[in-house]
C-alpha cells in the first residue's frame, strides 16, 4: 500500500513513523508512507496557503489551489487502475470504525489531507475529496494527528505487517467484544493474586472463562457493542442473567 499526506507540518509525522511495528512495514516494503508539504504546490514568494473567508469572519480558509496541484501531481503518478479514495480528516467527516480502516486497507493507495486554521475551501471537498473522515467528536488544532490515528488502525491490518503471534481476527473490536483481563508474573503482587482459573492448566476452562470475563466487561462498559457481538445461545443466555440485579 502506498499513503500519500498532504500537511501543512510536516515534521509532525517523523517520530510515529519511525517507530516500532510501522517502521518494521515500511522496512519490510508493506506500506510506503510519502509526507507532503502542502507549501511545496504554492507559486508566491510567500508560499501562501491561506486566505481571509468570503463574506468575513474570524480565522483563515485554506485555499484551493495548492491542495488540487498537490493531488493532481500524485494521480498523476499514478496508473489509474482502481478508484483512488482522498480522504478529508475532519469533525464534519463519517465516524471512523475498525470497519472502515478493513474497506481503506483493501485500497493499494490512499491520499489524506490534513486541514488546518478554521477551515478548508468548500471546493476541496465538493470537486477533490472523495471521503471525509472523522476520529471521534472533539475538536484537534489540525487533521495530522487524526491521520496518524487512521493510517495506524489501517497498516497493522495489511497482510504480513503484524507477527503470526497476532492475528487482527482477534482484536476487540473485530470480534465486538471487549478484551479479557490479562495477567503475567508475580503469581502474587502486593497481596492482589492472579484469578485461579488462569493457574490451573485447564485450558477449557481458561477459555471459558476468559469469554465470560470480555461478555460481562463489555457488558458494563460498552452494552451497545455487544448488539453486535457474535454470541451463541449460551452466551446470549449469560448476558440475560449479567442484566438481573443482583
Ligand atoms: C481541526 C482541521 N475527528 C477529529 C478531528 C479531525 C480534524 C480536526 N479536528 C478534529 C481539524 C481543525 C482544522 C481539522
Amino acid at each position: 500500500m502506498q499513503i500519500d499526506i498532504l500537511t501543512l507540518f510536516p515534521q509532525m509525522f517523523q517520530s510515529p513513523f519511525s517507530t516500532g511495528l510501522f517502521q518494521r512495514a515500511i522496512d519490510r516494503k508493506l506500506v510506503r508512507v510519502d509526507i507532503h508539504d502542502i507549501r511545496d504546490y504554492t507559486h508566491d514568494k510567500h508560499r501562501t496557503v491561506d486566505d481571509y473567508p468570503y463574506g468575513g469572519g474570524a480565522g483563515m480558509v485554506l485555499k484551493p489551489e495548492p491542495i488540487f496541484e498537490a493531488v493532481e501531481v500524485l494521480k498523476s503518478e499514478i496508473s489509474t487502475d482502481g478508484e483512488l479514495p482522498i480522504i478529508l480528516l475532519t469533525p464534519q467527516g463519517r465516524l471512523f470504525s475498525q470497519q472502515i480502516a478493513l474497506e481503506l486497507s483493501k485500497h493499494s493507495r490512499l491520499v489524506l489531507i490534513c486541514g488546518h486554521y478554521e477551515g478548508i475551501d468548500e471546493r476541496v471537498r465538493e470537486h477533490l475529496v472523495t471521503d471525509e473522515i472523522s476520529i471521534g467528536d472533539y475538536v484537534l488544532s489540525g487533521g495530522e494527528l487524526a491521520a496518524m490515528v487512521v493510517v495506524d488502525a489501517v497498516v497493522r491490518l495489511l497482510p504480513g505487517v503484524l507477527g503470526s503471534e497476532a492475528s487482527p481476527l482477534d482484536d476487540s473490536h473485530t470480534t465486538g467484544l471487549l478484551e479479557y483481563p490479562q495477567y503475567t508474573r508475580p503469581q502474587v503482587y502486593r497481596d492482589w493474586a492472579v484469578p485461579e482459573v488462569l493457574l490451573s492448566g485447564n485450558h477449557a476452562q481458561i477459555a471459558e472463562w476468559r469469554r465470560e470475563q470480555a461478555i460481562s466487561r463489555t457488558l458494563k462498559r460498552r452494552p451497545e457493542l455487544l448488539d453486535k457481538a457474535n454470541l451463541c445461545l449460551q452466551e446470549k443466555q449469560l448476558v440475560e442473567r449479567l442484566k438481573q440485579p443482583q
